[in-house]
């Protein structure tokens, strides 16, 4: 079989991460192949209690299915991980190694996106070369205690500022996602509102769904 062309940043909508706080590795190619049923977009690999060689065994085995789908993985941290495999994307945080440096260990074409908090950190991550950004968290969430919400009041603002995709995170569910996009989202990143649906792929189509009636 023929894989299909691999999803371009630009058509992405809906950015799923598969974090192994929610799933257990050894689920993650099953949570992985409903992502990908439900049309997810792009896919990360987060796994913050795991060893950086259980991570790449693990993303060897989810960079076959979503090859086969077309569909960019992307990994959560560790630019040696995205430097071994052909993964198509890493992801890294304020308080993570600079872009330059995760590009020259990484050594290949490989898009960088950058977590940011505030527009100023949204401008100085288009500054530093990012592909993209995630934006938020836009409300509380347990997959990042830690993080202050910052609401949806600059969502219109942050996407007047930053010429490349802007992809909201934080606490986004099926319930809320209508009144994300109606502050302006046209991509978001949803964890738990997927991973912790008894049907993953099912849900998956339901936000999809929604984001889709976007222009
Ligand atoms: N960065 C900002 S919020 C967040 C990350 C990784 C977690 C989003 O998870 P959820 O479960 O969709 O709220
Ligand atoms: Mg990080």
């Amino acid at each position: 079989m023929i894989a299909p062309a691999l999803k371009s940043l630009g058509e992405a909508r809906l950015y799923a991460i598969l974090d192994l706080g929610y799933v257990v590795p050894n689920d993650a190619e099953r949570a992985a192949s409903q992502l990908l049923r439900g049309g997810a977009d792009v896919i990360q690999l987060r796994g913050k209690e795991q060893s950086v060689s259980e991570l790449a065994r693990l993303a060897s085995k989810l960079h076959r299915l979503t090859s086969e789908a077309g569909v960019p993985l992307v990994i959560n941290d560790h630019a040696e991980i995205a430097r071994d495999l052909p993964v198509e994307g890493l992801h890294l945080g304020q308080d993570d190694l600079p872009i330059a440096l995760a590009h020259e260990i990484v050594e290949r074409d490989c898009w960088i996106g950058k977590s940011t908090h505030s527009l100023d950190q949204a401008r100085a991550a288009v500054k530093e070369g990012a592909d993209y950004i995630g934006f938020g968290p836009l409300f509380a969430t347990p997959t990042k205690p830690a993080c202050q919400p910052i609401g949806m009041a600059d969502i219109r603002r942050v996407s007047q500022l930053v010429p490349i995709p802007i992809f909201c995170i934080g606490g986004i569910k099926l319930n809320n996602l209508a009144d994300v996009l109606d502050a302006g989202a046209t991509r978001v990143v949803i964890v738990s509102g997927l991973l912790q649906n008894a049907d993953i792929a099912r849900a998956t189509r339901e936000a999809k769904a929604l984001l889709s009636t976007l222009r």
